[in-house]
């Protein structure tokens, strides 16, 4: 009797890809009767809050990690895409030891792996099983990767020297300097391995992107044409964090939920960059001056500044331990009536469920703006690294459920700032009509979810192919 179906599958460590991951691998197990082992790359020991959530996953999902990388060749200032990318490449042998032992007593009938870990597809070709590429991000950002061979070629400047916005197939036109950050600098390794890894999209068996059509239907129109060598494209979103899994069931979860309770309904604005993003000492304070002078209410998820990057903590978000210290001076005895700060980490998805929060300030990551439209949560955009600028783009111009905070002259939100845009999303008429559209957003995001929804019938799809390995 043939074994049940087994996918094995390969993330990159930080919580922005590891949790819609999740979501799709507890999409195949609950409803279509396949487990799943999540096979880990890592350059040292996981992070409280990545530790916590892998050790909540079901029982159909394990996990498991591969040997840590040594980066002691590295030069310090190596961006975040290098060091994904080559944690795949640098953990090959030991992933074709872990999945031809799995084989053994399991039938693997696929290895999915996320945007920058192309390198472990070499590993399913040699023991002939099926790749897939799940991509975690924007279909909009998948458009632009599956057409970035093509702009290399076409395009000899630097992208932001480009006069002309740069037109990605299905998408609103994008101008070179709000492309994804690696897309910045065309001689540093981060361009080199995003283009190594997008050109060997092409070899995937199917790509797997979370998002759905009532959101972005250019784009997943495009990215659906049939073209020679193109893999299908299956969009099976929106695959948003369940509240079973949150990560963090520490102080933070009850004190945040039980603060919520008792503020007025839609009063509360919840503040957060996403599971690594931390601003610059100057930038803090503005934000913390700002909200104290706006007279909102609010839950901020604070991270020690960076003057350096603002993907400071992308692969080691921190549980709730440290301390206050980099707050202004006072700043949590003057707003403590109104205002509650969280130290790295907030029980996200439930804070955007609840009915006292009224507004959200994002960066602008994916799975956030995920979470925010199926919650209905009106947004305010403040994008920091990677796509977000593209992001920020898509909600504030294209699907106008968010308002933008402006930069002023020397790159800062400053304080003014911060009171305009807060005050305009909970007053003014922008902010009403941004109210309007997210719902009608949310109803779309729901029924694409239902059981005759376009995503639940595209992921049917996928499976029954996964499980005939055709
Ligand atoms: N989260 C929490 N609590 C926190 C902070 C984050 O639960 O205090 C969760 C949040 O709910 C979400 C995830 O962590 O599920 C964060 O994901 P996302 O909003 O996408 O941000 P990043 O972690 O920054 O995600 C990375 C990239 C982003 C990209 C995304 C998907 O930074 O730009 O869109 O991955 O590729």
């Amino acid at each position: 009797m043939e074994k049940p179906p087994h996918i094995a599958i390969v993330p990159s460590p930080g919580m922005g890809h590891l949790i819609p991951l999740v979501e799709f691998a507890k999409k195949l197990t609950a409803q279509h009767n396949l487990s799943a082992t999540f096979i880990i790359p890592n350059e040292g020991p996981l992070s409280h809050s990545q530790s916590e959530f892998l050790d909540s996953l079901p029982n159909a999902i394990n996990y498991t990690l591969l040997p840590p990388v040594n980066f002691d060749d590295l030069p310090q200032d190596a961006k975040i895409e290098t060091r994904i990318s080559l944690m795949v490449t640098r953990s090959v042998t030991a992933l074709h030891a872990t999945i031809s032992s799995m084989m053994a007593d399991k039938n693997v009938v696929a290895l999915f792996v996320d945007l920058f870990g192309t390198d472990a597809f070499d590993v399913a070709v040699g023991l002939g099983v099926p790749r897939y590429l799940f991509f975690p991000a924007a279909a909009m950002t998948l458009s632009l990767c599956l057409h970035l061979p093509k702009l290399d070629q076409m395009v000899s400047c630097e992208y932001r020297d480009v006069p002309d916005p740069i037109q990605i197939p299905g998408c609103i036109p994008v101008y070179g300097k709000d492309l994804l950050d690696p897309l910045q600098d065309r001689s540093n390794d981060a361009y080199k391995w995003v283009l190594h890894n997008v050109k060997r999209y092409f070899m995937a068996d199917g790509i797997v992107v979370n998002s759905f059509k009532g959101l972005e239907s250019g784009a997943i129109e495009a990215l659906q044409q049939v073209e020679p060598d193109k893999p299908p494209v299956y969009p099976v979103g929106p695959l948003i964090q369940s509240w079973s899994v949150q990560s963090n069931k520490g102080v933070n979860e009850s004190s945040c939920l039980k603060w919520l309770d008792d503020q007025p309904s839609g009063s509360v604005l919840y503040i957060c960059f996403g599971s690594g993003g931390s601003l610059s000492s100057e930038q803090f304070t503005e934000l913390a001056m700002g909200l104290e002078m706006s007279e909102q209410r609010f839950i901020w998820v604070v991270r020690k500044p960076n003057d350096k990057v603002a993907d400071a903590t992308y692969l080691n978000s921190h549980g709730d331990e440290g301390t206050f210290d980099f707050l202004p001076k006072t700043f949590l005895e003057r707003t403590k009536n109104r205002g509650l700060v969280v130290l790295n980490w907030a029980p996200q998805a439930q804070i955007l469920s609840y009915s006292s929060t009224g507004g959200f300030l994002t960066h602008c990551g994916w799975n956030s703006i995920l979470e925010t439209i199926v919650l209905g949560v009106p947004m305010i955009a403040w994008p920091l690294y990677a796509e977000q600028k593209m992001n920020a783009l898509m909600l504030t111009e294209g699907l106008k459920v968010a308002m933008r905070a402006k930069l002023n002259e020397s790159g800062i939100v400053d304080r003014s700032e911060i009171v305009r845009v807060i005050k305009a999303l909970s007053k003014g008429d922008e902010g009403k009509a941004i109210r309007v559209r997210i719902k009608e957003l949310k109803e779309a995001a729901l029924s694409a979810l239902r059981k005759d929804g376009c995503s639940t019938k595209t992921l049917d799809q996928l499976v029954s192919k996964l499980i005939n390995k055709i």
